[in-house]
């Protein structure tokens, strides 16, 4: 299974380390297309060495690829959101999670989305649960 993980990079990195965590797990569940968004040197300067055109070239291919986009949307992020809009337009699975934080809440434009599937966390020790609950469901379906 090839997963597609957004996370955000440039909506800043305050997050980074669910991203590693969420990454982390996935890699029991298929090929991970993007495990850099999760690396902690990839600061809100973003990758060093390629163009955008390059990264977002690549990132559509990738998205056009995976079979499941996992997003993590607690640091709202415009690339994230347009990820999970693009997804969204070819009919593949989309699971989002957020942490609880501040009583923050995600936009309307992803928890009001019936595409969506939206899971919330406290803790990074929850993200285990959330995602093998997610994935037994997935293969079952
Ligand atoms: C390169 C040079 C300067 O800044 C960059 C940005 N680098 C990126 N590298 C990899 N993926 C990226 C990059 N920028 C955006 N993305 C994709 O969008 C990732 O798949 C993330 O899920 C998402 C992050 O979007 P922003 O808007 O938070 O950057």
């Amino acid at each position: 299974m090839k997963i597609y993980f957004a996370g955000s990079i440039k909506g800043g990195r305050n997050n980074q380390d669910s991203y590693e965590m969420i990454v982390h797990e996935l890699k029991k569940y298929g090929k991970v297309l993007t495990e850099h968004v999760a690396d902690k040197s990839l600061t809100d300067k973003g990758e060093m060495g390629v163009t955008d055109k390059y990264i977002f070239q690549r990132d559509t291919k990738w998205l056009r690829e995976c079979d499941v986009l996992i997003a993590e949307i607690t640091t709202p992020s415009l690339g994230v959101g347009y990820e999970i809009g693009y997804v969204e337009t070819l009919k593949k699975p989309i699971l989002c999670l957020y942490r609880k934080i501040d009583g923050k809440s995600p936009s309307a434009m992803i928890s009001g989305n019936p595409s969506v599937k939206i899971s919330s966390y406290n803790e990074l020790a929850e993200i285990q649960k959330i995602l093998s609950k997610y994935f037994i469901s997935f293969v079952s379906n």
